[in-house]
């Protein structure tokens, strides 16, 4: 292998350390923030913020992991950084785990506030759950094929890639109708913030297919540098809405809800 090829500036290495950090640091915050605001829900929505604290937990660790395997995998060559000979290759591979536990989390979180109960709850926790994985799994298969790996091939990229799309589409369409759903049982301030989930749903989730294809700019003639920097602010990005931003709209919609209950019985 050329690693000069794989070199990379001073400002690009600290960039994507900082950011990865960043990342770990959030979710650390956040964690405390879902315990601590757990029991200003109702019982029936607590479950929701359970369900943060498990992600939270799962992304803190991940994350911690994705910013030792970029300080390892580099070295400094005096005026900038590049692939260390004999290190482990930097991967993403690590992040696909994490979704795994995630993805299911996430959509599954949502029916308890948007109060999906009995058979529906278990009827979309059951497709939420494979299709959720399945997309995850098809995924992961794709990534060891992408540009600039060593095993490069854009057939198999592109193919996985367009299977894990379209367990994707269909979670969007289910979600879609969770939100429907869950804004007809409400009214007022909860009802606008629980739909305002929606956009922001699709706006971060798409933000993963789009760091799973961003490494195809390297084949387009932008550099390594641009690419995996670009890849990493987008996958920070992309964590940070989908599960805390996410999270604590949830949360907040939960809290809104108990209060307006807790006065009409008082
Ligand atoms: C992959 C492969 C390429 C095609 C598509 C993908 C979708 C990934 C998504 C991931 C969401 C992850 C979340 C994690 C939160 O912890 C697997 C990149 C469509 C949508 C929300």
């Amino acid at each position: 292998m050329n690693t000069e090829n794989f070199a990379i500036s001073v400002e690009g290495y600290e960039i994507v350390n900082h950011i990865l950090t960043l990342g770990y640091a959030s979710m650390a915050a956040a964690l405390l923030f879902f315990i601590m605001t757990k029991n200003s829900c109702l019982p029936k929505y607590r479950m929701s913020s359970v369900i943060s604290v498990v992600v939270m937990t799962s992304a803190l660790l991940l994350l911690y992991t994705q910013k030792l395997s970029w300080t390892s995998a580099y070295a400094f060559t005096g005026d900038g950084y590049t692939l260390k000979a004999g290190a482990d290759l930097f991967t993403n591979g690590y992040r696909y785990l994490n979704w795994l536990i995630d993805v299911p989390m996430l959509l599954i979180q949502i029916l308890f506030v948007a109060e999906i109960t009995g058979s529906d709850r278990a009827r979309y926790m059951t497709r939420f759950s494979i299709s959720g994985c399945l997309m995850i799994i098809t995924g992961y298969i794709g990534q060891f094929y992408e540009p600039g790996r060593l095993n490069e091939s854009l057939f198999l990229w592109g193919l996985w890639g367009l299977i894990s799309t379209a367990f994707f589409i269909y979670v969007l369409v289910m979600i879609k109708q969770v939100i429907l759903h869950g804004k007809e049982h409400m009214e007022g301030s909860p009802q606008r913030l629980f739909g305002a989930i929606l956009p922001l749903f699709y706006i971060s989730w798409w933000l993963y297919p789009l760091a799973y294809a961003a490494p195809i700019l390297m084949n387009l003639g932008i550099s390594y540098e641009f690419t995996i920097v670009g890849q990493q602010v987008i996958y920070t990005v992309a964590d940070i809405s989908s599960k805390i931003i996410y999270g604590v709209m949830l949360t907040v919609t939960a809290s809104m809800l108990s209060e307006k209950s807790t006065l009409q019985t008082a």
